[in-house]
């Protein structure tokens, strides 16, 4: 029988110190590519900033913080004995319980051994003539593998606010992506929230319960259902883990990574009755997934759209008591879905409170932080705590934080100063035998991230073992390749109205950033039968060498 670690060195033989993989990032993406590749022979490390696993569940503590899918099918499939032994408490699962998940995940298959915690990589510098890339650390450390897997997040860089007098607030400032591990006090303060995405829509009405008064600053109203989270049904739960296996298969073939039944009819080809049905149903069942697969057309035709638009709008009206505080709150300006709509728990009904005050940005823009608090056009606003929900450096930021560097030198910021491009988001021209996990140009953000993170990471597995099976050591997409699959990733983007919207997926919350949509979104299912077949022609697209 051979020896597993033996049969893990790659074809280039490497010294006493190389490692086959640097895996950057602990969250659910690194950990699996650890299980796996370690699984397969492959030496591995990870390294990882925080002070502990979880990636986005452990840095996202904000009150309220949820995922927007369903616990049972966020959650890895790779284990059918995991998947079947570890119990579920909610519908959609808080972030504690997602942050206990992936401890109790880096225990049981032993991954904490090969996870370098409080350690950020500040360079990865590809070595030609050693066929290898050098990843150095903060703390100065070097490390040598063959191969780099960035599994580093696409939502991992909080975007702070460029607002002028920020840093004299003498108060306290908290970003929901930065939210210190003891929690904030908010009760019988004055609290500002700045941001009305995902986060500060989870967060809002957890605040609104203990704050003295909270002040939301919205800019953008965004579009969101009523989660309708609850506990979890014990029955309903063992009857899901009875047919998983026929669930996760499902998950992996549908468009969003959710196993759900896709819609059949256009919106504007069935009667309004039919529709308004449909919506209702949708809302009643408080899921996005649900909203999403009542048409087929809600993101490709404006009209159709527009019918789901108005579904919300009329339903904030019909929440919110003040007919003006309800008007901004209305959804305007952008179609359904084109940003990624939100899941709450009574954040519309929060604007009800004697306690909530709306400031609606478009009105009254912010002019500036102040010692005190917040001012607009309109007046100032004294808090003791600055919430910052102003989201994330999407999908790039935390691969541009690291100084890439590929053949000749050539650094990743540089070869994606006009906006990322990659070969099926999963590698880059000019950088041989570095993977993104979810990278820009996949389906990521469009679809359950942990499917997408395990398609991916499987097919990274697999690519490696070919090489070494092979006894090769390089792989790099071709630029004819990648050229090709960013005009596709662009062409599909244009053919939907997601561009319509300035949105993080268009890089647009970002001042200076380049305006390119970045998910692909042409399908889970169409993507993964895409790198299926690059990887039956023998990697085409990819350069191989020894
Ligand atoms: P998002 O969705 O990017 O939301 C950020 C919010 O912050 C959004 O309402 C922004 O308004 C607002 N924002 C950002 N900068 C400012 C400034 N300078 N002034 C006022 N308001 C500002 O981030 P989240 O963390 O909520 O959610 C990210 C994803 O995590 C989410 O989509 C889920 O997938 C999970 P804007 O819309 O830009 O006008």
């Amino acid at each position: 029988m051979s020896d597993p670690r033996t049969e893990g060195a790659v074809a280039r033989a490497p010294g006493p110190a190389r490692l086959d993989v640097v895996v950057v990032g602990a969250g659910l993406a690194g950990l699996y590519a650890l299980h796996r590749l370690r699984g397969l022979g492959f030496r591995v490390r990870v390294l990882e900033a925080a002070g502990g696993v979880g990636g986005t569940w452990y840095w996202n503590r904000y009150p309220g913080a949820r995922c927007d899918v369903e616990s049972l099918q966020y959650s890895y499939s790779f284990s059918p004995q995991l998947e079947q032994e570890w119990e579920w408490t909610e519908r959609y699962p808080g972030q504690p319980e997602l942050l206990r998940y992936v401890e109790h995940v880096a225990d049981r298959f032993d991954l904490r051994r090969d996870v370098q915690l409080d350690t950020r990589v500040r360079s990865a510098v590809f070595d030609e003539s050693a066929g290898a890339w050098t990843v150095t650390t903060d703390a100065g450390e070097h490390l040598t593998a063959t191969y780099c897997v960035m599994a580093t997040g696409c939502l991992s860089v909080p975007k702070h606010v460029d607002i002028p007098g920020a840093e004299r607030f003498e108060g306290e400032t908290h970003h929901t992506a930065r939210w210190p591990h003891e929690g904030v006090e908010v009760q019988g303060r004055d609290v500002a929230v700045i941001g009305t995405g995902s986060s500060g829509i989870q967060l809002v009405p957890v605040v609104a319960r203990q704050a003295r008064h909270l002040t939301v600053f919205q800019r953008t109203p965004n579009y969101s259902l009523p989660a309708r989270n609850a506990p979890l049904d014990p029955a309903v739960q063992a009857s899901v883990k009875a047919r998983y296996g026929a669930l996760r298969r499902a998950a992996r073939q549908s468009r969003g990574g959710v196993a759900v039944t896709p819609p059949r009819s256009a919106a504007l080809s069935v009667g309004a009755d039919e529709r308004a049905r449909a919506y209702e149903a949708a809302w009643a069942a408080g899921s996005l997934v649900a909203m999403s697969s009542t048409f087929t057309d809600l993101l490709t035709d404006e009209g159709a759209n527009e019918t789901a638009a108005e579904f919300v709008r009329a339903k904030v009206r019909a929440t919110v008591r003040d007919p003006g505080v309800a008007e901004s709150l209305a959804p305007t300006g952008y179609p359904f879905g084109t940003k990624r709509p939100c899941l709450d728990s009574g954040y519309f009904e929060t604007f009800n409170r004697p306690n909530v005050t709306l400031v609606d940005l478009r009105r009254t823009p912010i002019t500036e932080i102040t010692s005190t608090g917040v001012a607009t056009t309109a007046g100032h606003h004294p808090v003791d705590v600055i919430v910052l929900a102003t989201g994330f450096d999407a999908m790039t930021g935390a691969l541009s934080a690291i100084d890439v560097r590929g053949r000749g030198g050539r650094s990743l910021r540089e070869a994606w100063a006009g906006g990322p491009r990659t070969y099926l988001g999963l590698a880059v021209a000019g950088f041989p035998n570095l993977f993104l996990v979810t990278g820009p140009g996949s389906p990521s953000v469009l679809s359950n991230m942990v499917v997408a993170i395990e398609q991916h990471v499987d097919w990274i597995a697999d690519c490696l073992t070919s090489l070494r099976s092979r006894g090769l050591g390089t792989v790099e997409p071709t630029p004819a390749a990648q050229d090709a699959w960013v005009a596709h990733v662009g062409e599909v983007a244009s053919s939907t109205l997601y561009p319509r919207a300035d949105s993080w997926y268009m890089g647009a919350n970002v001042p200076g950033k380049p305006r390119v949509f970045m998910p692909y979104v042409g399908g889970l299912d169409t993507y993964t039968s895409t790198c299926d077949r690059v990887a039956a022609h023998g990697y085409e697209g990819f350069a191989v060498g020894t």
